[in-house]
């Protein structure tokens, strides 16, 4: 309070005013009605009449893209037509689930519209749905936002009539029962509101949209997984993602700039559970809007985007390499998949940084081009068509993710430190113990190689079966290791057994 009033005396000794209590600044008569309300007095609601010209068909986009900027400078009627279609799309890596789409995509298809314009909305639900849906737009003043009049069975189409009167980044939704399930499914987008005068331009616009999902199988189990409403409901989720699969911003699906551009992101998170802490690994927001309002902030290292909310980030790019989008709760990122590149190209800047790329120290398995050969194991497994060479190329790749920072990706460890896995005398003496060891995690003094190690390698229980099975087959086939198999069953006997019990046969 004594700032504030510090900060009015300032003003009032500069002549301006501003320090109105809320209850005395409502909108003054002299304003008019069709005026452009200014970038500051935001609140304003912008009704600036009838629509005028020719209604205008919206460009509707996919993630990551983002239509272009309206660029007009009257109101008109904006046609929107959205189609809902529930399809099986990938949510991971050999890892499918049945998704409800606005539009196709996991977010919907983002809309753009101006401050002050009338929106027709048309909602499809395909022919091919088994649900009912409907949308609730963030950005719709009226009951429901849109929701009560738009709920349309398969096979139908509904319309309804809204004006765009607040500026700002909106999160539109399924809003049928049970909504959460709606949600969880995929069913959220954003809308984007331009004031009237546009955004300030920038090089390049990105639409990213985190949402948490439930599946009755873990993180990256392979084939289809079902939608868990106990899960849900606990908040637990299997997989957070940005833009509905993992992998979706990674590899040649990142997203792209130059060097010495300023890149605006549109960040929603769709929910259902879960709150986003929004970061990009080594860049600072130079503004964000947060929860998506006209209030600008600068110099954000993590912004807080609430589910049904977003934000809207701005930066400029100085130096090239791989900047990494994540919710900074970080176990999401690194272990449901809530993780995404922007790949910075241009010259090095040297001054201001002295280079290095981060991948390998961020990244794991993500830093791969693909995990193709995953999949190619997990449907040869399933086929009951499962070579020893399938294996081994899966578990090369989840070994980069998962052994790879201690005992090296060359696999002779870090000396003194990390023992080597390549012509190790432990696996020489018993390869399956291998299973047990991933597993449970090994501690206490162990020799390998006529070389004690007394440290600790903590258990690896977020990894599937079929993850340990390959991994394991890998490490026994590489590095001069005894070779021999290891199966999906036997690492879940291995999971199961007590491990003090095993251990004491050794
Ligand atoms: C966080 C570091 C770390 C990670 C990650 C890790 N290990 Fe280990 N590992 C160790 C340490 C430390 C030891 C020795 C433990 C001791 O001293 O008792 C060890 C021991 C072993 C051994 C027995 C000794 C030897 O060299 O043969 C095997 C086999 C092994 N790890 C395999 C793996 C596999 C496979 C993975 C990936 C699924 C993995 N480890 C991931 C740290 C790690
Ligand atoms: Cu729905």
């Amino acid at each position: 309070m004594k700032g504030l009033l510090f900060v009015c005396i300032l003003l009032a000794a500069a002549g301006l005013a501003g320090c109105n209590a809320p209850s005395a600044s409502s909108a003054s008569p002299t304003t008019s009605a069709a005026s452009t309300p200014s970038a500051t007095d935001g609140s304003n609601k912008g009704d600036f009449g009838p629509p005028q010209g020719e209604p205008i068909h919206a460009v509707l986009t996919s993630p990551p893209q983002v239509p272009p900027p309206v660029n007009r400078d009257h109101p008109a009627k904006v046609i929107v037509e959205l189609e809902v279609v529930e399809k099986e799309l990938p949510i991971s890596e050999g890892v499918t689930y049945t998704f409800w789409t606005f539009g196709g995509t996991v977010p919907g298809s983002f809309i753009r519209v101006r401050q002050g314009d009338t929106v027709e909305f048309h909602l499809k639900n395909s022919p091919d749905s088994k649900m009912p849906h409907n949308i609730d737009l963030h950005g719709v003043t009226g009951p429901g936002g849109g929701a009560a009049s738009s709920f349309t069975a398969p096979g139908h189409e509904s319309q309804f009539t809204f004006k765009a009167l607040n500026q700002g980044i909106y999160v539109y939704h399924c809003a049928t029962a049970p909504v959460g399930m709606h949600i969880a499914n995929g069913m959220y987008g954003l809308i984007l509101i331009e004031p009237p005068q546009g955004l300030p331009k920038v090089d390049h616009e990105y639409y990213v949209m985190q949402g948490d999902f439930y599946t009755t199988g873990k993180y990256r189990e392979k084939g289809h997984q079902p939608f868990d409403m106990e899960k849900a409901i606990d908040e637990n989720p299997t997989y957070v993602l940005f833009n509905g699969h993992e992998g979706a911003l990674t590899g040649d699906k990142a997203l792209a700039a130059k060097t010495n551009e300023t890149v605006r992101l549109f960040v929603g998170n769709g929910g259902p559970n879960l709150v986003s802490s929004f970061h990009v690994i080594g860049e600072i927001f130079d503004t964000v809007r947060p929860e998506g309002g006209t209030v600008v902030q600068h110099n954000v290292q993590t912004t807080l985007i609430p589910s049904g909310g977003a934000a809207i980030v701005e930066f400029h790019t100085e130096v090239p390499g791989s900047y990494v989008l994540v919710d900074h709760s970080i176990f999401r990122a690194f272990n449901k998949g809530a993780l995404g590149i922007l790949k910075v190209d241009g010259p090095e800047n040297l001054a201001i940084y002295s280079g290095k790329e981060v991948d390998s120290v961020y990244l794991g398995d993500r830093a791969e081009p693909n995990l193709k050969a995953v999949t190619t194991a997990a449907k040869a497994h399933e086929a009951g068509t499962l070579t020893k060479d399938e294996q081994i190329a899966a578990g090369k790749q989840l070994f980069t993710g998962t052994c790879s920072v201690c005992h090296q990706a060359n696999g002779e460890g870090l000396p003194s430190v990390f023992p080597p896995l390549a012509k190790s005398s432990v696996l020489a003496d018993d390869p399956k113990r291998i299973v047990q060891i991933m597993l449970h995690g090994l501690s206490g003094k162990i020799s390998v190689n006529g070389t004690e190690y007394n440290s600790v390698m903590p258990p690896m229980t977020q990894l599937t079966d079929d993850e340990v099975a390959n991994i394991g087959t890998f490490v026994l086939n590489s590095w001069g290791n005894p070779g021999g198999r290891i199966t999906k069953e036997e690492a879940a006997a291995a999971r199961a057994a007590n491990p003090n019990a095993t251990q004491a046969e050794h």
